[in-house]
């Protein structure tokens, strides 16, 4: 796990620690967190600082209060000192709200690749679409606020995963090659931020409130010490004021040199932000968004600080953490200038997309999640050359795009009531900030219709989901049935249930009723039950096609036919019943103070299932392929490379064995290895992942990803699979020292296909 080269940090405002409002009401002003000193940013952190030394209380003030402007955030502007206004923009999957622009493949879908070249090259192409739209801080990436504790989080797709390795790997690729762009990573949200649910208080209405604007208070997501070191931190919402995640956790242990932003709405009162740890208030002034989110910071920064409230020496941190990592990464005098407005849409702006297709494109292949395929009567995947087909029908309102255009349901791509562009239209990305307007969307039936007008079958289109009879005509008449399906998930509210959307169930049974060869595809944000048709005879194979943005159906052509075998893995679990995950998943109690106990602790995802032995539908790494492979021996190797991959170092406090060597948490210390065969007759893809147990002593989930290798085979090779232990993946939280430790006794490695799929083990002892 390498979780903190980020500079920017979006903490949103319900993360309380074993519940308390200390953040509405502080105990004390007095400011207990570090002060920045740049870490390794050394020329950004000398930059700022002159230009600081120089500004007034009102200047710095000005650059830590967001503004009414063209973009999504825009803070203050120093004329004086020749200081530009710094533009925050969303979102995870392309630059929102703004034209010209990519719709990126959603983060889980990035992770169902499992491929860290992938996840690299999506940054890259994110990295310069901002920059070139002249966006300073990039609202994204998603890396754990939601992490995904519970499958019904509205925004869970817009982050990785919810196990915290393959999310850390996502997050800290993400994060650095934006960066390599210029433009700087504002990582969201920190932390514990696991519902929509409640999570406002200032003066919004949404559509689960119970009580009126500024009469509830928000979300308390309480959380025990050893799961937020072991699974959140690093992850990393309101915790705007929250001293100990803001100025101990995340300044403190983690040596956090960046700002620390609020999420809009997240503020609650700028004397407690200050001494809590945040650093820049969005939107900041009292006329953005119409006063929605209230007024803080500004005038009221500044009166405190002149009347010794806060001390100055406070205010020159923020400015220094918000000039810093800018200074460090962007030359303010070539940086391009914000070519849009978010509050118009129809002015001319850059096209910025560049080849962004391909990337798009691929990621979309290499994520399709294989996780049925029965050919005993000749049916499933692949689909057999075009030409040797007749007749396929293509059925489902999720098959083709929408009949409205990209603009027609608002700049969140919900519209609100009577516009839900997802029940007309395949699914391509979920709604709310992290939604971007896709260019053009190539849907499947477009795709489809491409790649059989040669000699290919005859295709047959049912496209609504409402009409079963219909459908089935059309099915019936046609030797194969490929159905899409979908489920929906959005900023703002929880999903109310994991059933597929607008009919999905009883379209794929109306269809495999009536033919023998059904596949179905799902564009789905998360988990969805199956369990009401997957075991039907005619439903031959279900690919998960996840959330693939505006590339879609060309992701999907070359793998259906057979030109690319399918390599994605499930990035979470699939259960078959809702009562399989853990209780309290999402908190509806409609009640002034509403509170979020994190009870399954460290067993989020895989861990839960495994710890209580709950069989899952499909687990967690789950993929397959068109040909198979077999594993040699896993073997383990000691080599000490010291962590060079960290940007800046983590004061993380770690117990230190007599024979350890090194000085970080990242240091690799052991190198695991297993060769991997394709054994079947195509090319092919396996993610091999190596899995830990912990001495039986520590309590601990049965195993834990700490590392994935995928590997491209052809019929017959063989390649190695190499994973990286470095001495945080090897080491628990003791809550009890304080401090990360490997544990003594014996310790069991395992490779594996998914997480339940072990093919080879190694026990062995780390601490001496
Ligand atoms: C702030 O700290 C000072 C000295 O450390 C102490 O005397 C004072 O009581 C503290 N103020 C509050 C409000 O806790
Ligand atoms: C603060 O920013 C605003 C708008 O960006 C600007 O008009 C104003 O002059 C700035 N104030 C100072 C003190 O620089
Ligand atoms: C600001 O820019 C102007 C024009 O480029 C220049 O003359 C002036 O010296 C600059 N001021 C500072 C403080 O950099
Ligand atoms: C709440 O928001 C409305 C605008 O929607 C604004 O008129 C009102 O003043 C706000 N109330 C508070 C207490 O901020
Ligand atoms: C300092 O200013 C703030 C903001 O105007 C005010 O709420 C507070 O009462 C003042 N405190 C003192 C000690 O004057
Ligand atoms: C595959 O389909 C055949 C019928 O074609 C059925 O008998 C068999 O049980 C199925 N196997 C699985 C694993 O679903
Ligand atoms: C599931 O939730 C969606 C969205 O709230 C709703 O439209 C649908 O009717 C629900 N389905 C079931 C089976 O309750
Ligand atoms: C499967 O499809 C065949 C052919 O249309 C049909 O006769 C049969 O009843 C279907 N099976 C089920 C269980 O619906
Ligand atoms: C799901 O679990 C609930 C509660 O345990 C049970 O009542 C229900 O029958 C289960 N549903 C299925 C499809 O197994
Ligand atoms: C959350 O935990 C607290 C402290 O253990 C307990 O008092 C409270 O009842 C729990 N709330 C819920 C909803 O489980
Ligand atoms: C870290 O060191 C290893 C071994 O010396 C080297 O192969 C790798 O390229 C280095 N990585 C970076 C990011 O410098
Ligand atoms: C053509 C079509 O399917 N239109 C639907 C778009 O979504 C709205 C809201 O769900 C429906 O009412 C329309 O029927």
């Amino acid at each position: 796990m390498r979780l903190f080269p980020l500079f920017f940090l979006l903490a949103h405002h319900d993360g309380d620690f074993v519940a308390g409002y200390d953040s509405l009401h502080p105990r004390s002003l007095n400011y207990t967190g570090p002060y920045a000193d740049g870490g390794s940013w050394t020329s950004g952190f000398a930059q700022a600082k002159a230009l600081v030394d120089q500004m007034t209380i009102e200047e710095k003030v000005n650059i830590t209060t967001g503004q009414t402007g063209k973009c999504v955030g825009v803070t203050g502007e120093v004329p004086r000192l020749n200081l530009t206004a710094f533009c925050y923009e969303d979102g995870p999957v392309g630059v929102r709200p703004a034209r010209r622009v990519s719709q990126f493949p959603a983060g889980i879908t990035t992770a169902a690749t499992w491929n860290r070249k992938l996840m690299a090259a999506r940054a890259t192409a994110l990295g310069q679409e901002f920059h070139d739209k002249g966006v300073n801080i990039w609202l994204g990436p998603v890396t754990g606020g939601p992490l995904g504790r519970t499958p019904y989080g509205g925004r869970n797709w817009e982050g990785f995963s919810p196990d915290s390795y393959l999310n850390g790997v996502a997050s800290y690729l993400s994060v650095k090659y934006a960066q390599e762009q210029g433009v700087l990573a504002c990582v969201k949200h920190y932390i514990g931020y696991e519902q929509e649910t409640f999570r406002n208080v200032y003066n919004i209405t949404e559509e689960y409130s119970v009580f009126p604007a500024l009469q509830q208070l928000p979300i308390s997501s309480n959380i025990d010490d050893k799961t937020v070191h072991e699974v959140y931190l690093g992850m990393a919402t309101h915790s705007c004021a929250n001293d100990h995640t803001l100025n101990q956790l995340l300044k403190t242990e983690l040596r956090f040199q960046g700002a620390v932003v609020s999420d809009w709405g997240g503020t609650w009162d700028t004397a407690a932000s200050a001494v809590g740890g945040l650093d820049v208030s969005m939107p900041g002034s009292g006329t953005a968004y119409g006063g929605l989110f209230g007024h803080f910071y500004g005038d009221e920064l500044t009166a405190l600080i002149k009347n010794g409230t806060i001390p100055e020496v406070r205010l020159d941190d923020m400015a220094l953490r918000t000039l810093a990592p800018i200074f460090q990464y962007q030359d303010l005098n070539t940086y391009p200038q914000p070519s849009f407005d978010v509050s118009d849409l129809t002015i001319s702006t850059n096209n910025v997309r560049r080849d962004h297709h391909i990337i798009i494109r691929e990621i979309g292949e290499e994520s399709l999640t294989l996780v049925k395929n029965n050919r005993t009567s000749g049916g499933g995947l692949p689909l057999p050359v075009p030409s040797s087909m007749s007749t396929l029908a293509v059925i489902g309102e999720d098959a083709s795009a929408s009949p409205y255009g990209a603009t027609s349901c608002g700049a969140h791509g919900d519209g609100g009531t009577g516009c839900l562009i997802e029940n007309n239209g395949t699914m391509t990305v979920g709604g709310g900030s992290g939604w971007a307007y896709p260019p053009y969307t190539i849907d499947p039936l477009a795709a489809i219709n491409a790649y059989v007008r040669q000699d290919g079958p005859d295709i047959n289109q049912h496209l609504e989901n409402w009409d079963l009879d219909a459908a089935a005509l059309q099915a019936s008449r046609s030797e194969t049935a490929l159905v899409f399906i979908n489920a929906y998930a959005k900023e703002g509210g929880d999903r109310h249930n994991l059933t597929a959307y607008s009919n999905g169930d009883a379209l794929v049974q109306a269809v495999a009723a009536v033919n023998k060869n059904v596949i179905v595809v799902m564009h789905i944000p998360g988990p969805v039950l199956v369990e009401n048709w997957i075991d039907h005879e005619n439903v031959t194979a279900v690919v998960i096609a996840h959330l693939p943005g505006q590339e879609s159906g060309n992701s999907l052509v070359p793998v259906l036919w057979g030109e690319r075998s399918p390599s994605g893995k499930l990035p979470y679990t699939i259960a078959r019943n809702e009562s399989d995950w853990p209780p309290n998943g999402i908190v509806f109690d409609p009640v002034f103070a509403p509170q979020s106990n994190f009870s399954e602790k460290i067993l989020v995802d895989y861990k839960w299932f495994d710890a209580n032995n709950i069989t899952p539908r499909w687990e967690f790494g789950f993929g397959m392929s068109y040909t198979t492979f077999s594993f040699g021996d896993l073997s383990i190797a000691k080599t000490f490379r010291a962590d060079n991959t960290s940007i800046q170092p983590t004061a993380e406090p770690f117990v230190r064995l007599p024979s350890d060597v090194g000085s970080s948490m990242y240091d690799v210390l052991y190198t695991a290895t297993v060769e991997v065969m394709n054994t079947g007759r195509v090319n092919g893809a396996e993610v091999a992942q190596l899995y830990i147990s912990f001495p039986e002593t520590e309590e601990q989930p049965p195993s834990l990803l700490r590392g994935f290798d995928k590997l491209y085979l052809a019929p017959g090779e063989k390649k190695t699979a190499t994973f990286e232990l470095t001495r945080k993946d090897l080491s628990v939280w003791d809550v009890y020292i304080q401090r990360w430790k490997i544990p003594t006794g014996k310790f069991t490695l395992s490779a594996r296909a998914s997480s339940r799929d072990l093919r080879s083990v190694v026990t062995c002892m780390f601490a001496d």
